[in-house]
This record gives C-alpha cells, sequence and structure tokens, in this order.
C-alpha cells in the first residue's frame, strides 16, 4: 500500500485470465449466484437469510476476483500471495475474545460465534484505499449484536480490533513493512451502526483463509484497510486506540477513513475507482454509497479527519 501508487495498477493486473482460470467456479459465481443455492453445498454455511442489502442491484464481483486480489500482509504484500500462502493457515480452534469496557466480557469459539445473531447474506461494495473496488456477498452478522452481548459500561467510546499473528506462520513486521498484529478502530457509534458487519464467509461458503478467516470486520462505507481480517480480539476503550496504517504513515490513513471522493490521498486521487473486472473506471462515491452514515459525522471536518 505503500510502496505502489494505484495508478500503476493496469487492466492487465487484472486480466480475464486471473479471473476466470477456474471456468467452474466463475459460472458458479456469477451464474448460479443469486438463490443462495451454494450453501447447500458441504461444509458451508447453513440457514443464511437474505436481507435488503444489496448495493443497488450493482453485479456481484466474480468470486475469483474476490479470492486472488486481495490485501493480507501478513502473508505477503503482492496482491496474489494471500491466496497462496495462506492455505495452510489453521483456523480451527478459534477464539475471540471481547472485553474491556464491558460488564460482560465474553470469549466466543468457532460454534457460539455463530450463535450471536442470525446470519445474513448482504452484498456490500468495498473499497481499498488504492481506488480498486468489488461487490462482495458476504455473510455474516451485525458488529452491534456481539456488542450488545458485552453491554458496554458509560466509559466505552471506541472498539478497538486486534487480529491474529504467528510469526511462524506470517511475515515478520520488515517484510511486509507494517506492525504486527494488525490492529484497527472504531468509535462506538460507528461500531453499532447496523451496517458493519462481522463477515464468516462469502459466496455462500466460509471464508476463505485470504478473506479473513474465519471471521473478519467489513466496514462498506471506509476503506478496505479498515476491515480487519482474522480477528482474535475486540477491545472496548475509553480513547481512540491506534491502528495499523495510521501508525505507518498518519499523513495518508487517518482514523476516519470514510471513502471520500473529495479528499485525495497525499499520493493519488480518489475521485475514481477502478471496480475489479471492469475496463473503466468509476466515480467514487461519498462513503462509498452508503448515505446513511453521513449523520454519523455530523459538525466533524472531513477533510481534517480523513
Ligand atoms: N489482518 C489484516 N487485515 C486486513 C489487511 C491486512 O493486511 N491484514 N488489509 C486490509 C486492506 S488494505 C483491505 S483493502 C482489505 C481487503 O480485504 P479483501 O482482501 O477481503 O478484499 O482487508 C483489510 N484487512
Ligand atoms: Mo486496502
Amino acid at each position: 500500500m505503500l510502496i505502489r501508487k494505484p495508478a500503476d495498477l493496469r487492466y492487465s493486473d487484472i486480466t480475464p485470465k486471473q479471473f476466470y482460470v477456474n471456468r467452474r467456479r466463475f459460472l458458479a459465481g456469477s451464474l448460479a449466484f443469486g438463490a443462495l443455492a451454494s450453501a447447500a453445498r458441504a461444509g458451508n454455511l447453513s440457514d443464511v437469510k437474505k436481507t435488503s442489502y444489496d448495493a443497488g442491484g450493482e453485479k456481484v464481483t466474480p468470486l475469483d476476483a474476490i479470492t486472488h486480489y486481495n490485501n493480507f500482509y501478513e502473508f505477503g504484500t503482492g496482491k496474489e500471495d494471500p491466496a497462496q500462502n495462506s492455505q495452510k493457515f489453521r483456523t480451527s480452534p478459534w477464539t475471540l475474545k471481547v472485553d474491556g469496557d464491558v460488564a460482560k466480557p465474553m470469549t466466543f469459539d468457532q460454534d457460539s460465534l455463530l450463535k450471536i445473531a442470525p446470519l445474513e447474506e448482504r452484498i456490500y461494495r468495498h473499497r481499498c484505499v488504492e481506488a480498486w473496488s468489488i461487490v462482495v456477498p458476504w455473510i455474516g452478522f451485525p458488529l452491534n449484536a456481539l456488542l450488545k452481548q458485552v453491554e458496554p459500561t458509560a466509559k466505552a467510546k471506541y472498539v478497538a480490533f486486534e487480529t491474529f499473528y504467528d510469526s511462524k506462520q506470517m511475515l515478520s513486521e520488515r517484510e511486509a513493512g507494517i506492525q504486527f498484529p494488525y490492529v484497527e478502530g472504531l468509535r462506538l457509534d460507528e461500531a453499532m451502526h447496523p451496517l458493519a458487519l462481522l463477515a464468516v464467509g462469502l459466496y455462500g461458503e466460509k471464508l476463505p483463509n485470504q478473506d479473513g478467516a474465519p471471521i473478519r470486520l467489513v466496514v462498506p462505507w471506509k476503506y478496505g484497510f479498515k476491515s480487519a481480517k482474522s480477528l482474535v480480539r475486540i477491545r472496548l476503550v475509553e480513547k481512540q486506540p491506534p491502528t495499523t496504517w495510521n501508525i505507518s504513515a498518519s499523513n495518508e490513513y487517518g482514523f476516519y477513513s470514510n471513502v471520500n471522493p473529495k479528499v485525495d490521498h497525499p499520493r493519488w486521487s480518489q475521485a475514481k475507482e477502478r471496480r475489479l473486472g471492469e475496463l473503466f473506471k468509476r466515480d467514487t462515491l461519498m462513503f462509498n454509497g452508503y448515505p446513511e452514515v453521513a449523520s454519523l459525522y455530523a459538525g466533524m471536518d472531513l477533510r481534517k479527519n480523513y
């Protein structure tokens, strides 16, 4: 993210070959998708209900793009590295600890995580700060369902997210160029917004490792780096928590990171974006096309709070 400018992303970086290599999966993704038919296949999530989140009917990005053009620096800094290097990553057993300024600290395992709230399919736009975007059919449940269970105290003003790190399975900080474990944060009211999702699957199946198995955050109105992968701990805190990309380059990556076509990254424009699989750039939408979050930022200068 620091090294390459998004202007360097050429169409040849996202060639049809890369996406259509696995013809069968591509077809399953683009054609049979819609009826959640794949949810019935072996080893995946059952009882997923469809919700009204459909990204305005925009076309879902092919599965091969969603799973072979990733940012997950723990498994490599190249876009195709995570798909290759995360295959042996063990995501079971897994625990997610939720503590801090809460009345009821809790530790969830993989089974109890799936019982926090009914699983929903939500199709969200997903915009990377590098000016590419995808449309993903996530499976998950609202982050606010988990937060309500632990009962944040009056002291809690922010939510801090910490992700899994194991130097034996993952790059070193020096190799990746960022600090590990990867940490992110939200203001409590942002975290409570119904759009904020904890995803456990996509395209009708469990999350592929490269997309943040077994559980990752998805904040669709913010740049992709907010959406921390492979979460192990969520802490309710009083003060604004540190965030990985802000630590790495605070003049380039702020705490808020709202998608905003009017506030350019210091090294490139955010006015347009490349939707993976499409030839022509499209206009970037304020809050990534989720205007319902605007009231969270009423009275704030979004140029200062980038
Ligand atoms: N743990 C962790 N989470 C992470 C990242 C990362 O490097 N490590 N990259 C972020 C960035 S920059 C983006 S754009 C999204 C990409 O999610 P995707 O690969 O599922 O599209 O994950 C975010 N979450
Ligand atoms: Mo990103």
